[in-house]
């Protein structure tokens, strides 16, 4: 069973790969080279391609703005099945965007520092993976001190997020609210994700008149992250987020370590990791709810809802063990019934709970990775087994979707798009692990 999966697995990332050195997340619904889809896929392209897991982040990172910035898609390409591509996004709008690539002007997950470390620990030849490393890994340093300088306007080591796409938990309920204080006007324009996907399981019409709404604020302002902070309608400390950027910078140290001689990136990175270490548990620990949760930094108030990401400091180490037994526990209560797979990304127990709508309930193989390891660190063998198992029932069952139905016994439960890279790069790894 392993070894026929894990060719699958193989297959589906060769023929993702594309010839200008990225991987495409999903043929049609995702024709060009996302920012954290790029990480994940590296994992796995590390077990059986080195070449091709190297190539995947330098091509990422060479899209790199000259401030550090790391766009969310770059459009290597020309393609007309996706919206809203390059010439809405208009990344030239920015006199700090790439020259060389078109791509977004907002970003995603900060990924990239943990994946280089996950491509040294799967390397067989350490040497030759230190070696390349040590080619890229300034660049993910630059892209630490982009968000630490630009996008932490209350000094408190915490980066906002201005747009749910940055999130990479699209159209989570969490931002449901934030919609309802925003009247943006209805866009004309041709959706592209729904001739791919059934409609009943991608966001709506109108949610994608917000989610265009906030790009043209940020247009209208070239980007500028300062005029951002202070006109965006969305504005969010997403715990998810500030957890892959926490775990990132504790890569990147031990990665330096590792290479000698960066005395002085190794003691900055250490201030930004003790300080947003801090600021996370001070600010986005909710301790009725038992979890962490995201805060909206334009209305300065919490939103109090439990969602996948709320599990994420788990793998950045972040909680005491107090409360990581506590956010287990919560996990568990809400989201760990005999009848589900685990672990949803919307707590089932909600009246806005949807599990078959993208990021409003279903299952996805990256945040489940995330929880595997996190829930490993704190030595829940058994709940982390059971996230792995789970995992690899889905995939087995249903293929390689996008996303899944929780509910044990759903038939079809698979959705979104098919042979989708970062659940098979995924797979390789949990199956290795
Ligand atoms: C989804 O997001 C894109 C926009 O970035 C979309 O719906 O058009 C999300 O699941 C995101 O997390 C992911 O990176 C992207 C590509 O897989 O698809």
């Amino acid at each position: 069973m392993k070894d026929k999966l894990i060719k699958r697995a193989i297959t589906i990332l060769n023929e993702n790969f594309q010839e200008g050195g990225f991987t495409i997340p999903c043929k049609g619904l995702y024709p060009f080279q996302w920012k954290w889809d790029s990480g994940f896929i590296a994992i796995g392209q590390a077990y059986f391609d080195v070449d091709m897991a190297q190539k995947e982040i330098a091509t990422l990172l060479d899209a790199q703005w000259d401030n550090g910035f790391i766009p969310h898609i770059v459009f290597h390409n020309e393609s007309d099945t996706y919206f809203p591509g390059a010439d809405v996004h208009q990344s030239k709008l920015s006199p700090l965007a790439s020259k060389k690539y078109k791509s977004t002007g907002m970003t995603q997950p900060p990924v990239t520092g943990f994946v280089l470390a996950e491509m040294y620990r799967i390397a067989e030849d350490k040497n030759a993976m230190l070696n390349y490393i040590q080619t890229q890994i300034d660049k993910v340093f630059d892209n630490h001190h982009y968000f630490y300088t630009n996008r932490d306007v209350n000094d408190e080591g915490l980066v906002f997020i201005y747009h749910n796409w940055e999130s990479g938990t699209d159209n989570s309920p969490i931002w449901d609210d934030i919609w309802k204080t925003m009247n943006p006007p209805e866009y004309t324009f041709e959706r592209r994700d729904t001739t791919h996907v059934d409609a009943s399981q991608r966001p709506s019409k109108r949610e994608y008149d917000h989610y265009l709404y906030i790009i043209e604020i940020a247009k209208a302002n070239q980007y500028n992250d300062a005029k951002i902070a202070e006109l965006s309608p969305f504005l969010v400390l997403d715990p998810l987020f500030n957890a892959m950027l926490i775990r990132s910078n504790e890569a990147l140290i031990n990665l330096y370590e590792l290479i000698g001689g960066n005395t002085g990136k190794i003691a900055t990175l250490k201030k930004w990791q003790e300080k947003s270490i801090k600021g996370f548990n001070d600010k986005l620990w909710d301790e009725e709810l038992g979890a962490y949760i995201h805060y909206d930094l334009r209305s300065q108030k919490p939103i109090r809802f439990v969602t996948s990401s709320s599990f994420s400091p788990l793998y950045a180490k972040i909680p005491s063990k107090e409360r990581a037994e506590k956010l287990v526990q919560t996990m568990m209560d809400k989201f760990g019934g005999e009848d589900k797979y685990l672990c949803a990304s919307f707590d089932p127990t909600s009246d806005r709970f949807d599990p078959k709508k993208y990021w409003r309930g279903p299952v996805w193989i990256n945040m489940n990775w995330i929880l595997y390891h996190g829930l490993k660190n704190y030595g829940y063998t058994q709940n982390a087994e059971r996230v792995k198992n789970d995992s690899i029932e889905l995939l087995e069952k249903h293929d390689f979707f996008e996303y899944f139905d929780c509910r044990k016994g759903t038939e079809n439960a698979g959705y979104g798009g098919g042979n989708f890279s970062w659940s098979a790069a995924l797979l390789i790894d949990l199956l290795n692990n």
